[in-house]
């Protein structure tokens, strides 16, 4: 194979362009004929995470499992997107741990709060401003931003289809691809 199994895990706000951006990129390693699987808040939070809402404690368990799906499915030999807020830097660097220190990337898809609020597709920013939705995050619920991530894209200044294509870059040149 040319590519070895990994782990890219995108985190950022609601909003930031996660989903649209680790779909681009999985788009992108099957057209070179690598085995992904996409794993994010949406489809876990359906299935294995519907217990789940968003307190601290249960975000920090959303996060676990999902690392721990990600570790099985690299051992599997899959490269694994992981889409998920993912606010606590905690348990980012525990999904971090559970694999080889060559097989996680972190993608941070950095955005200003402010411009996830203005794009707002689903209201919910709006909704979390007027007392709605409670622990939002940015809102009323805290996001660490990742200090130093493996790869940062700023989504204000390129597009989803730019930052997909920065990120294979970066892959490439860490020996991922
Ligand atoms: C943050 C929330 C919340 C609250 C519902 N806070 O933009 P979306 O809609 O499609 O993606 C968000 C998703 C976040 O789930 P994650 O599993 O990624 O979060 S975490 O990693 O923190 O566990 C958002 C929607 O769920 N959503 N309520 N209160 N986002």
């Amino acid at each position: 194979h040319p590519h070895r199994p990994c782990v890219i895990w995108f985190t950022g706000l609601s909003g930031a362009g996660k989903s649209t951006i680790a779909n681009l990129v999985e788009r992108k390693l099957y057209a070179h004929g690598v085995h992904t699987y996409l794993v994010d808040g949406d489809n876990l939070r359906h299935g294995l995470n519907a217990d789940l809402g968003f307190s601290a404690a249960d975000r920090v368990e959303n996060v676990r499992r999902a690392a721990e799906v990600a570790a099985l499915m690299v051992d599997a030999g899959l490269v694994v997107l992981v889409s998920l807020i993912s606010p606590f830097l905690a348990e980012r660097a525990r999904a971090r741990s559970l694999v080889a220190p060559d097989e996680f990337c972190e993608v941070h898809v950095d955005v200003p709060l402010a411009v996830a609020e203005q794009r707002d597709p689903k209201g919910l920013y709006r909704k979390a401003r007027t007392g709605g939705l409670p622990d939002f995050t940015g809102i009323s619920s805290p996001y660490e931003p990742p200090p130093d991530p493996d790869i940062r894209v700023d989504t204000t200044a390129v597009s989803p289809e730019q930052a997909a294509e920065e990120i294979l870059r970066a892959l490439r040149d860490r020996g991922t691809l």
